[in-house]
């Protein structure tokens, strides 16, 4: 069977980000739009040094706003993958709306700026759930068209969800993505190795990633997390605050990626990289 011009083009650019499942790392940068200034302490206010640094240290996509993708090509444009986001919302907005994201650009945007995928968040379990999936099947159905994969961030959040990082919770995101025509997968971390194997294989060959979260306590501890997901069966991690907040930006990066690929393990990352 002769395959469509677009299952050719996501095949491909799906490889620009993943490889040959070769444990990618995706940088997650959108975090001055979703969480403001709190995530940037200090002097670490000029997004454009914070995304030299990781961009250098070789990571295999980005993922920025479509305004940033634009106001910072000169720093990833042909040095790394770019998935562009879509959707978005500040900390500012009533608390009680924080459950939707809004769209902050197309399908369009993201195939003009040159990009490798489309990301855009579903909150399952929100009360706004059905708006954010009437605006999931719009962008993924014009990915479709551009043969551009659409990354879920299939976050379950909502106010009958306890943990959002419970097994059965996650799994449940993950597999209601996959039903709703995800290319590419970006979920909360269950907490073990185990369970997070559950949690890929009910994606049923969809490529699952592992989302960051919140810095930890010692680098040691996510590198841990980052080589159990990977050994689990994950594609990656897409990773923001771990990367972008640790005293030496460009190392830890580097520290992700050896441990992602499995070319260290996570005490060697730290002997090699953080020490
Ligand atoms: P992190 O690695 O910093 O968690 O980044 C991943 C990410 O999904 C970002 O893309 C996004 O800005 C943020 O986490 C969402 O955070 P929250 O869970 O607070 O909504």
């Amino acid at each position: 069977m002769t395959l469509s011009y677009q299952s050719v083009g996501k095949r491909v650019r799906l490889s620009r980000i993943l490889g040959d499942n070769r444990g990618s790392l995706v940088f997650a940068f959108d975090h001055w739009l979703e969480h403001g200034p709190t995530d940037f302490p200090g002097d670490r206010i000029d997004p454009k040094i914070i995304l030299e640094e990781v961009v250098s240290a070789g990571v295999d996509a980005v993922m920025l706003t479509p305004g940033d993708a634009r106001l910072l090509a000169d720093i990833w444009a042909g040095r790394t993958s770019l998935i562009v986001k879509i959707t978005g919302k500040t900390s500012l907005r009533p608390e009680n709306e924080r459950l939707l994201q809004s769209v902050i650009g197309s399908v369009e945007d993201a195939v003009s700026l040159g990009a490798d995928a489309v990301a855009a968040t579903v909150y399952w379990g929100s009360p706004f759930e059905d708006a954010m999936l009437r605006q999931w099947t719009a962008i993924r159905e014009t990915a479709e068209q551009y043969g551009v994969p659409a990354l879920q961030l299939a976050y379950p959040r909502g106010p009958s969800i306890r943990d959002r990082h419970a097994p059965d919770i996650v799994l449940y995101g993950v597999r209601a993505a996959v039903m709703v025509g995800a290319d590419l997968i970006k979920t909360y971390y269950t907490g073990s190795r185990e369970s997070f194997k559950l949690v890929v294989e009910a994606a049923s060959g969809v490529p699952v990633m592992m989302s960051g979260g919140p810095r930890r306590g010692t680098p040691l501890e996510f590198l841990r997390d980052l080589r159990d997901v990977r050994l689990a069966g994950a594609a990656g991690a897409v990773v923001g605050r771990n990367i972008f907040q640790a005293p030496r930006i460009a190392a830890m990066a580097r520290a992700c990626r050896s441990v992602l690929r499995l070319e260290l393990s996570p005490e060697e990352a730290v002997e090699q990289f953080l020490v």
